[in-house]
């Protein structure tokens, strides 16, 4: 069964992403669409403005989102515009930003700026480094401590692929890049790099 969670993150990749590859209409087979139920007859419990589906007609929802998010991914892989490592998928729009345009971006899409927490999606987050020959910022920023840097959320790093002799801005440079060989470097935040969320 898709969870909320699941559905809301998936939904999330393809807003994200609609705009740069949609080039036609899906061939048929659409969902059922919801009927209306005029406003006294809704219940507690019942979306407004949604009929009650029985568990079968559910069921048969949930198998069809299934197929079309397969699909979707099935051809956003294709477009090398997702990879996914470890249950996270990344996603590039292919656009280009500053550090806190890119962090809202992700934001409104549902996602987050890409944080890279082991080897694995580092490989994941490089592949649209080199693809697009971009740098990518991360979601690590340096902490009130310079040349000690965290997660955006404040926890300390528990992986890191600092390039040799980085981070060394020491207080001067508060963001972090990717290089297109995957390594890290320390940077200000004003660069125009390429957009990487996670979903
Ligand atoms: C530039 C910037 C710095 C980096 C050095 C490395 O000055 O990108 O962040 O540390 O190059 O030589
Ligand atoms: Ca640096």
């Amino acid at each position: 069964m898709l969870s909320p969670q699941l559905v809301h993150k998936i939904l999330g990749v393809v807003f994200f992403l609609l705009p740069c590859c949609v080039q036609g209409k899906p061939a048929g087979n659409s969902l059922p669409s919801f009927s209306r139920l005029p406003e006294e007859k809704v219940e507690e419990g019942v979306v407004p403005g949604f009929k009650l589906l029985d568990d079968k007609e559910m069921e048969d929802i949930v198998r069809q989102l299934n197929r079309q998010i397969s699909r979707l991914e099935g051809v956003f892989h294709l477009q090398h515009v997702i990879t996914a490592a470890g249950g996270k998928i990344f996603a590039t729009s292919g656009k280009r930003a500053d550090f806190q345009t890119t962090r809202k971006t992700c934001k409104k899409a549902g996602g987050s700026i890409a944080t890279p927490r082991n080897a694995s999606e580092n490989d994941a987050i490089l592949h649209f480094v080199k693809r697009f020959g971009t740098y990518a910022y991360l979601g690590i920023r340096e902490s009130l401590i310079p040349t000690k840097f965290q997660f955006l959320d404040g926890t300390p790093l528990s992986y890191t692929r600092w390039h040799s002799r980085e981070p060394a801005g020491r207080g001067e440079e508060e963001c972090v890049e990717m290089y297109t060989d995957g390594t890290w470097n320390d940077r200000k935040c004003y660069k125009n790099h390429l957009i990487v969320c996670q979903f």
